[in-house]
């Protein structure tokens, strides 16, 4: 601008009347030349100030449309939230703006008194609380706890159910406790110092939708196939667990799955009279008492043993005598249900083999081709099972050994076998 004055200054002096070197300017005329020169000036400097305000003016009316472009595209923090027991001064979040806190009578401020909007749209400082000066002044405790006041710190002493820094968290496991027998149980959980909840179910409970624990049905999961059955017979689902039972006359073994059979005779829990013989079998236990053939024919038998009857002396000449057994033996077999089969269940033999062979035969009983009777070498028959029994049922067999010398008859010898096949396949 000032080179522009000049100019117009410059231009302004050729029209003035001492325009003539030679002509000599009074005193009056140079006077009136420098008033008006003076005017001039001043018309100029005024129109010069004016020029200076209206660019003041317009640089002021730039910078508010720059702040408000700068407020428009969020230049601002999140606004702070009002402390506990205290008090914010200022809402104004822009940038370069600052927000003052108070805290009420008897709080004390921990924090930044002031902080300020950065241009990072983050606040200066640290977080304001206002801390009681006496610690338990607020009650802070839940729940019935007792509040024990500490040098900058309370604690809670909880009654029985509740736990946390202000007994506000009920504990599970009391509810747990309380509902043991049920199939579904509130989870254990715990609060970490973090502040966060971790629950867990109990063993042999899984945890469902809905934060329930639901116990494992180990039975269904586990019992129904063959390969996977946990227990040998029957399977109780309970909470937490499951357990194997097994049918009467069984107890269940140590491994707390199979089932072995209670020996009732051994264990003196049978009720047979006196006179029987009390045999176990697989499940339970039997009583018989062995009869000897009623005479007939010059022919009697005398009991020599519980399961033995030997032939008496026969009359002279009775050959119907002679020919009748010798002796009669009485065998009680417990099998197991549908066991493998073919399988050896009883050998015959002689220890006064005086002869030079034996013949062995099924004379009777109830088998239907189930047993049968096989020479196992010279001196040896066997009783065989051909095919599984699938019990509860009774074989009966009787077996005949005869022994010869030069194709005579020595002498006979019955074996009666009873086979108790139990109703389990254990
Ligand atoms: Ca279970
Ligand atoms: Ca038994």
């Amino acid at each position: 601008m000032l080179p522009k004055v000049l100019v117009l200054v410059a231009l302004a002096i050729p029209h003035l009347p001492w325009s003539s070197a030679q002509d000599c300017l009074s005193k009056q005329q140079v006077a009136n030349t420098i008033k008006q020169m003076q005017k001039l000036l001043s018309s100029h400097e005024a129109a010069q100030l004016q020029n200076m305000r209206n660019l003041k003016k317009q640089l002021t009316l730039l910078q508010g449309n720059i702040q408000k472009q700068m407020v428009k595209q969020n230049e601002s923090c999140t606004l702070l939230p009002v402390p506990l027991n205290g008090r914010r001064l200022g809402k104004k979040t822009v940038v370069g703006h600052d927000v003052h806190f108070l805290c009420g009578p008897g709080f004390l401020l921990v924090g930044s008194e002031t902080r300020t909007c950065l241009n990072n749209r983050t606040w200066s400082g640290q977080q304001t609380f206002c801390k009681s000066i006496n610690d338990c002044a607020s009650n802070p405790c839940a729940n019935g706890g007792t509040c024990m006041d500490g040098t900058d710190r309370y604690s809670c002493l909880c009654p029985s159910g509740w736990s946390g820094t202000t007994c506000q968290a009920p504990v599970y496991s009391y509810w747990a406790t309380l509902s043991n027998s049920s199939f579904s149980r509130q989870p254990r959980c715990a609060d970490n110092l973090l502040g966060s909840r971790q629950c867990s179910c109990d063993r042999g409970f899984q945890m469902q939708a809905g934060g329930i624990c639901q116990d494992v049905d180990e039975c269904q999961l586990f019992q129904s196939s063959r390969s996977t059955r946990i227990c040998l017979h029957e399977c109780v689902n309970v909470p937490g667990s499951y357990r194997c039972t097994c049918p009467e006359g069984y107890q269940l073994h140590t491994d707390k799955s199979t089932c072995t059979d209670v020996d009732e005779c051994a264990e003196n829990q049978h009720n047979c009279s006196r006179g029987q013989m009390c045999i176990n079998v697989f499940g339970g236990f039997r009583c018989v008492r062995p009869e000897c053939p009623k005479a007939q024919l010059n022919t009697s038998y005398v009991k020599t043993s519980a399961a033995q009857c030997e032939r008496s002396p026969c009359p002279m000449g009775s050959k119907a005598c002679q020919r009748a057994a010798n002796s009669i033996s009485f065998h009680y077999l417990p099998l197991q249900s549908n066991r493998t089969a073919p399988r050896v269940l009883f050998k015959m033999s002689t220890s006064r083999f005086v002869g030079d062979s034996l013949r062995f035969a099924i004379l009777g009983g109830n088998s239907q081709g189930m047993l049968v009777v096989q020479r196992a070498d010279r001196q040896t028959g066997e009783l065989v099972l051909t095919r599984p029994a699938v019990g509860p049922t009774t074989l009966e067999a009787e077996l005949e050994m005869s022994e010869f010398a030069r194709k005579i008859l020595l002498g006979k010898h019955i074996f009666r076998v009873t086979v108790f096949v139990s109703q389990y396949e254990f």
